[in-house]
């Protein structure tokens, strides 16, 4: 059977097996791009790239005068040399943002009139830079609250600004690049009552013609969620506001919570249980071709990802479609076969 599979494939990366339906993407770092093995194993697979961490406000610019723009110009010089879009990520994140942001110099809290000065200086520095090269952004990231008491998560961002930094993070980067389609991303984006506030916030910003463009699902799954009526409820839920929908960090744990203890080897049930999920994942994201715009990876392969560390330090995953030596799984031969 692989065999069979194997011949037809004739050289065929993933990316090639979807280029009528949408770019698949991965998320790097500029170290990936040093090496010429893992290069070119990303030129074959992928169209689209995604900086795992070196555009986030704290690696990009941790200090307010001081950018770091040598990561993310390496990432984005290889793309646009080899044909390959960019997604940005991310512009407004609780996490990975630099402490400078939100104090003075006497080490109190900022005002929000500092505050939004200081986030619009940012996205106009980094979206204007790659203008025309990056063709998406991430401009607000996790957001909403996982607690079901609470609408916005209580960030820095919410204390100082309250809810407007959302909406103001949108128009500064429409500002700074008006042909970037702008998305607002999120985790847990299928569960029901999640998804309803997702949904709320993002009506309330078409409401006010914030130039909100496009939903990104992140998509850090296991081999036991979602369940397909979920994935498929949430898309459309989302859809009927109007907006495309992207899977921006895909990757499908093989644990179900974090009391399972490490072990040595990925089993034959896991690996089972997960071609199972990935056919259905990818089954559902070619039934929505019409809204799903991108689908993008969390890291190359089982080589190595931040689920190793996530949720659980130093327990290792499988999650992805490519093995430590970066063959395909069998996952992935039932992904391209369709
Ligand atoms: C994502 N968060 C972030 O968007 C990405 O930037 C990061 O590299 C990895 C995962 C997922 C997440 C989290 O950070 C905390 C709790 C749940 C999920």
């Amino acid at each position: 059977m692989a065999v069979t599979v194997n011949a037809q494939d004739a050289g065929k990366g993933l990316k090639d097996h979807y280029k009528n339906l949408f770019p698949v993407g991965v998320a790097i770092t500029p170290r990936h791009l040093q090496d010429s093995s893992t290069s070119a194993f990303i030129r074959k697979h992928f169209n689209s790239l995604t900086a795992e961490n070196v555009m986030k406000m704290e690696p990009i610019h941790p200090e307010e005068d001081r950018y770091n723009w040598g990561g993310a110009d390496a990432i984005v010089h290889f793309a646009t040399g080899n044909g390959l879009k960019v997604r940005g990520h991310t512009l407004c994140w609780h996490k990975q943002a630099p402490k400078w942001m939100f104090y003075d110099a006497a080490g109190q809290l900022v005002g929000k009139d500092t505050l939004l000065n200081r986030l619009r200086k940012h996205i106009h520095d980094v979206v204007g830079r790659y203008k025309g090269r990056i063709y998406a952004w991430d401009v607000v990231n996790e957001a909403i609250s996982d607690r079901q008491d609470e609408f916005l998560r209580n960030s820095l961002w919410y204390q100082i600004c309250g809810e407007d930094f959302i909406e103001h993070a949108f128009r500064y980067a429409h500002e700074a690049d008006p042909d970037a389609v702008l998305f607002y991303n999120d985790y847990n984006t299928e569960n029901p009552w999640k998804r309803d506030k997702i949904y709320r916030l993002l009506k309330k910003l078409l409401d006010a013609n914030v130039p909100v463009h496009a939903i990104g699902l992140q998509g850090h799954w296991s081999v036991k969620d979602p369940s397909r009526e979920l994935l498929a409820s949430a898309i459309e839920k989302y859809a009927s506001l109007g907006i495309k929908v992207q899977i921006t960090e895909l990757d499908v744990s093989v644990f179900t919570d974090d009391k399972i203890p490490e072990q040595r080897h990925f089993t034959a049930e896991q690996e089972r249980l997960q071609e199972q999920q990935y056919m259905m994942l990818f089954d559902t994201f070619r039934k929505y071709r019409q809204v799903i715009t991108g689908v993008t990876f969390w890291n190359l392969s089982d080589r190595s990802t931040w689920l190793d560390n996530f949720p659980v330090r130093g327990r290792k995953n499988y999650p992805l479609l490519f093995d430590e030596k970066l063959q395909p799984k069998k996952a992935y031969w039932k992904v391209v076969e369709f």
